[in-house]
């Protein structure tokens, strides 16, 4: 994707960009240097880190997405909020210092929340939401993660910042769909609702996070990285403003049984509504209980989907690049 996009994306100056990254945007030389260019780059979230998965695992984690981005040739860029810096580019300390914060000392940030993290100089997480704000902000339009939120079950008006800032930025995140803590079939609807195409990369089914497919079609089959960026290409050049959604499927034999996810989600959801938990604490308390009642059954296929994802988004910001 070349300068003329990122022009088009965002109908500003140099000059005022680069006074804007002076003070509030900090992006590391070398992703500033392979933006300039028009490189691949592949902007990865920090809720996972802080609000997702636990220490160590969640650092590790981290830091694998990252080498599986520059496996392929791109470059990462792990996006948070640095006391109060939308920083673009972290380093393995940054990463490590937010992965031991305990989660309560950390905003998570969907849109609601960045000017509150930004104007009080706090550190903050940056949701799919949020990453998807900043990465937009620096120039960069492809996004790894490995969940989305979505609509939650029996809350069909707890509707994911995630679904709506899908419908108003442009950028395409690659993830394994939602886990089945949300509602599958109410997520679909409100991304068909915001506009947003889903993409089933080498999948007709929409992956359901630990499972292969959740039995919901996808609106596209799509089967190499080169036709999925001709689709995000097309998107940016019509200037719709929206994003896209590119769902992978969590690698064969790395699937956790549904039977197992099933009960231990189940059984979170119903402790969620029994305690009256909401809001944006609702899904980290139940991410965090599925993975206690799954004793770590759930690590590898978390660990395996994220990682691969980042490998995935990789080779599609890499035909990106090449057009
Ligand atoms: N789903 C996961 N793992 C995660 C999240 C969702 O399987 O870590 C995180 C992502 O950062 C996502 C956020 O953007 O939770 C959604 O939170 P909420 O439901 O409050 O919008
Ligand atoms: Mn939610």
């Amino acid at each position: 994707m070349g300068i003329q996009y990122w022009d088009n994306l965002h109908r500003k100056s140099w000059f005022d960009k680069l006074k804007f990254m002076n003070t509030e945007l900090h992006l590391s030389p070398e992703i500033a240097d392979t933006l300039k260019i028009g490189g691949a780059v592949v902007a990865l979230e920090s809720t996972l880190i802080t609000h997702g998965l636990p220490y160590p695992a969640n650092v590790e984690t981290a830091l694998a997405m990252e080498a599986a981005v520059r496996s392929q040739g791109a470059v990462p860029a792990t996006i948070a909020v640095l006391k109060g810096r939308l920083s673009v580019g972290l380093t393995a300390d940054d990463i490590e210092r937010l992965g031991r914060m305990p989660s309560a000392n950390v905003r998570k940030c969907s849109r609601r929340d960045l000017p509150i993290a930004v104007g009080l100089g706090e550190d903050g997480a940056t949701t799919v939401a949020g990453t998807m704000i900043v990465a937009n902000i620096a120039g960069i339009h492809l996004f790894a993660t490995g969940g989305i939120g979505g609509v939650h079950r029996g809350h069909p008006f707890d509707i994911s910042a995630d679904l709506i800032e899908l419908g108003r930025t442009p950028v395409a995140v690659v993830c394994s769909g939602a886990k089945s803590i949300l509602d599958l079939p109410l997520t679909m609807e409100v991304l068909e609702t915001q506009g947003v195409p889903v993409i089933g990369y080498g999948t007709d089914m929409l992956p359901a996070f630990y499972s292969r497919s959740s039995g919901l079609p996808v609106g596209v089959y799509l089967e190499t990285p080169r036709d999925v960026a001709q689709v995000i290409q097309a998107t940016w050049s019509l200037n719709l403003g929206h994003g896209l959604l590119i769902t992978v499927p969590v690698p064969e034999g790395d699937e956790l049984p549904d039977s197992v996810a099933e009960i231990a989600i189940q059984q979170a959801t119903a402790e969620a509504n029994a305690q009256g938990i909401h809001g944006k604490d609702v899904t980290p308390f139940v991410l965090g209980r599925v993975a206690e009642l799954t004793e770590g059954q759930s690590r590898r296929a978390n660990t395996s989907l994220l990682v691969n994802n980042a490998r995935v988004a990789a080779l599609i910001a890499l035909e990106l690049a090449r057009s």
